[in-house]
């Protein structure tokens, strides 16, 4: 009871913190959400120090700052078990853009992931924020949906079958560096209508 009540009180200031200063400055802003175990912290990893980090799952949302090209970024990683996704939306109206990473070699959690993903899409909130769905960990070749089996089973195909699509669908697979690249590219290079 006692550490819920703590992990609580670091929301609480975090997102204090995280809304005083996405508002106070022009930085461009990237949330990265997902269940947990998606491969949201590995990401991180690569894009700040381009190394593999093996941690514990993420307790409270953490953020880091990354140069890409000329463009700095703020990346804040919310957690993604239960409790943390009820925060996902209070972080998104501080964000420009946003990721959201699953892991596409779990079958099971799939209507899970699309589920929180469905509710992200279907937010009149944060219906200008482009997305980059990153379908994680495709080196897990036994057991990955392929792209096509994927957007049927996510049941995206009108958010990207459009001429100005605000999402992009991306198969990678973060621990070995691939496939990521472009979507962050492209994420980064989408117009904002917020004022950055
Ligand atoms: N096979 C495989 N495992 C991955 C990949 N990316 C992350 N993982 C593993 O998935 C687990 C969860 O990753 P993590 O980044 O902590 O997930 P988070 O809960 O979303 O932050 C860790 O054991 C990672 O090493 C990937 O591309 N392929
Ligand atoms: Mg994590």
């Amino acid at each position: 009871m006692w550490s819920v009540l703590t992990w609580m009180r670091d929301l609480v200031t975090e997102y204090t913190w995280f809304w005083w200063s996405s508002n106070s400055s022009d930085s461009r802003t990237i949330l990265l959400v997902g269940l947990d175990d998606a491969g949201k912290t590995t990401l991180t990893g690569r894009l700040t120090q381009n190394r593999l980090i093996q941690s514990a799952p993420t307790g409270k949302p953490s953020k880091h700052e990354v140069k890409i090209g000329s463009t700095l970024l703020a990346v804040t990683d919310i957690g993604g078990h239960a409790q943390a996704r009820r925060l996902w939306k209070e972080y998104m109206f501080a964000s420009t853009r946003l990721i959201f990473v699953l892991d596409a070699s779990n079958r099971q959690r799939i209507p899970e992931a699309r589920h929180e993903l469905m509710k992200i899409l279907d937010d009149e909130d944060v219906q200008s924020i482009p997305i980059l769905i990153l379908a994680n960990k495709i080196d897990n070749v036994a057991t990955a949906c392929g792209e096509q089996e994927l957007r049927y089973h996510l049941q995206i195909e009108n958010f990207l079958n459009v001429e100005d699509p605000r999402v992009k669908l991306c198969m990678c697979s973060i621990s070995r560096n691939e496939g990521f690249t472009d979507g962050i590219k492209w994420l980064i290079n989408q117009s904002i209508k917020a004022n950055e």
